[in-house]
C-alpha cells in the first residue's frame, strides 16, 4: 500500500437518470426511473429523488411503479450516455495518463503519474475538486463523487461514502480504523453468496473478519479467496491502476454455401457463435460491453446491429439473448450468407478482481432494454417535429404520441400531442455504431 492518498476513484451520480434530467429540464428535481419496458423490465437506475421511495437498480419495473407511481419512467438512451462517458474520460485523461475506466460512469486515476509537486492531502484534494468541476463543465452539469485513498479498494469506498456530489479523502494511516465498522460487503469480491457464508460463522463487519486467522478464513472460503480477504481486511491492496487499453474485440463468424432463410436455423447458428465468443472471453479473462451481430444478405449487403450494456459481460446467456434480440431487428427473408457475433469494448479489469471469480449466479439482464426499438414511440426517446423542433416522447398509446418540446438548453417546455404516424415527427439519427 502507498503512503499517499494518490489513487482517485470517480463515479457519476445516478448516471443515466442525471443525463435524462440534464436533457429534459421539466424532470430536474423530480423522480426519474430509467429501465427496460415490458414484463421482464428492470430498473437500470433511479434519480436520488426516486431513491427516497426505495427504488433501486435491478429492481423490477413493476415494483418500482408500486413504490413510486409518480416517477417518470423512461427507456435508456445509450447514445447520450456514451457521449457523456467519453467527455468524462477525456477529462481524466488530461489529469493523468494512467486512468482506468471500469464502466461508463466510473474510473480510477493514478495521481502518482499526474506530475504534481507533491502527493500530500491538500494537493490531491485540490486536484479532485478541479476534476469534479471539470466533469460538470464537460458534461453540461453532471455531478461526480470522488474518493481519494492509498489503494483502489479504499478509494472506491471513499467515493461511495460521499455520494451524491461529494469528495472524501481517506488520510493515509487511518484506513483500518475506517474499515472496521463497515459491513463485509464493502470488500470487493464479496458478493451475496460469500456474505451469507461469512454470516453463518458470525462475521458481519470488517472488524469481525480481522479477528479471523488466515487459516480459518481459508477453511471457510478456500485458499485464494480466504487469503485475499485476509489481506483486504487489513486494508492491504496493492493492485495497480492500469492505463486504459485500446479497444479490442472478440468475434466469431461463419459463411454458408447456401442462403439460409430459416429463422430457427439462424437462431441456432447465432447461439452457437455466441457460446464460442463467451468461451473465448472467459479463457482470456476478458469481458465486454458491446454485443454486435453481422448479417450478410443474399445480395451481399451487410447489416450490423449492436447494443451496449452498462457493465461488461462474459456470460453466455447474456450474449446469446442479446444477439438473438438483435437478430429480431434484421430482415432475413431473402436468405443469409454470413452470420457473426462479436463482443467489443473489452475490459480486462474483471480478471484482476482479487480472487478470481466467485461463482455467483449469472446476472439477469433485461436484454430488451438494450436493443434499439425500430417501431413505436417509447417514453424518453428523442423526437424531432418539423415545426416545433426537438423534444422527447412523454407518452404514447391508442395511436397518439405526446411530446414535450424542451432540450438541455431550454427551460421546461410545452407538451403537444400528435397522431403516432404524423409525418412531421422523426427520430434523430440512431444508426448503429
Ligand atoms: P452505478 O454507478 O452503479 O449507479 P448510478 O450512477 O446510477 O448511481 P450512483 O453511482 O449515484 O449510486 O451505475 C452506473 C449506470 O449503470 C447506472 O446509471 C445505470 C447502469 N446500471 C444498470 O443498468 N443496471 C444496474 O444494475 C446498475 C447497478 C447500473
Ligand atoms: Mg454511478
Amino acid at each position: 500500500m502507498r503512503s499517499e492518498a494518490s489513487v482517485m476513484h470517480l463515479d457519476l451520480d445516478a448516471f443515466y437518470a442525471s443525463v435524462e434530467q440534464r436533457d429534459k429540464p421539466s424532470l430536474r428535481g423530480k423522480a426519474v426511473i430509467v429501465g427496460g419496458t415490458g414484463n421482464r423490465g428492470v430498473v437500470s437506475t433511479a434519480s436520488y429523488e426516486a431513491r427516497v421511495f426505495g427504488v433501486r437498480s435491478a429492481m423490477s419495473i413493476r415494483e418500482a411503479r408500486a413504490r413510486c407511481p409518480h416517477a417518470a419512467f423512461l427507456v435508456p438512451r445509450f447514445r447520450a450516455y456514451q457521449e457523456a462517458s467519453r467527455a468524462v474520460m477525456k477529462v481524466l485523461a488530461e489529469v493523468s495518463e494512467t486512468y482506468e475506466p471500469l464502466s461508463l460512469d466510473e474510473a480510477f486515476v493514478d495521481l502518482a503519474d499526474a506530475n504534481l509537486p507533491d502527493l500530500n492531502v491538500p494537493t490531491v484534494t485540490a486536484v479532485a475538486e478541479d476534476v469534479r468541476a471539470a466533469v460538470r463543465e464537460a458534461t453540461g452539469g453532471l455531478t461526480a463523487s470522488v474518493g481519494l485513498a492509498s489503494s483502489k479498494f479504499l478509494a472506491k469506498i471513499a467515493s461511495d461514502m460521499r455520494k451524491p456530489d461529494g469528495l472524501m479523502v481517506i488520510e493515509p494511516g487511518t484506513e483500518q480504523e475506517l474499515l472496521r465498522p463497515l459491513p463485509v460487503g464493502v470488500i470487493p469480491g464479496i458478493g451475496p453468496a460469500t456474505r451469507q457464508r461469512l454470516s453463518r460463522v458470525g462475521i458481519h463487519t470488517v472488524a469481525d473478519l480481522e479477528l479471523m486467522s488466515e487459516d480459518e478464513l481459508v477453511s471457510v472460503l478456500g485458499a485464494s479467496q480466504g487469503q485475499g480477504l485476509y489481506r483486504l481486511a487489513r486494508a492491504e491492496d496493492d493492485r495497480r491502476v492500469h492505463a486504459s487499453r485500446e479497444a479490442k474485440s472478440v468475434s466469431v463468424e461463419g459463411t454458408y454455401d447456401t442462403d439460409i432463410a430459416d429463422r430457427t436455423l439462424l437462431r441456432q447458428l447465432l447461439s452457437r457463435q455466441a457460446g464460442e465468443v463467451a468461451r473465448r472471453l472467459q479463457k482470456h479473462g476478458l469481458s465486454g460491453r458491446t454485443i454486435s451481430i453481422k448479417v450478410r444478405q443474399y445480395d451481399f449487403t451487410t447489416v450490423s446491429r449492436s447494443a451496449t450494456l452498462p457493465e461488461p459481460t462474459d456470460a453466455v446467456g447474456v450474449i446469446t439473448r442479446l444477439a438473438q434480440a438483435l437478430l429480431e431487428e434484421v430482415d432475413t427473408d431473402g436468405g443469409v450468407r454470413l452470420l457473426g457475433v462479436g463482443v467489443s469494448g473489452l475490459a480486462d479489469w474483471v480478471q484482476e478482481d482479487l480472487f478470481g471469480s466467485e461463482p455467483e449466479d449469472e446476472p439477469e439482464v433485461d436484454t430488451t432494454a438494450f436493443v434499439r426499438r425500430s417501431s413505436g414511440w417509447h417514453p424518453g426517446q428523442d423526437v424531432i417535429h418539423s415545426e416545433y423542433g426537438p423534444g422527447w416522447v412523454w407518452g404514447s398509446g391508442r395511436g397518439v404520441v405526446t411530446v414535450r418540446f424542451e432540450t438541455a438548453l431550454t427551460g421546461p417546455g410545452p407538451v403537444h400531442s400528435f397522431k403516432a404516424e404524423d409525418a412531421a415527427l422523426s427520430r434523430p439519427d440512431e444508426s448503429s455504431s
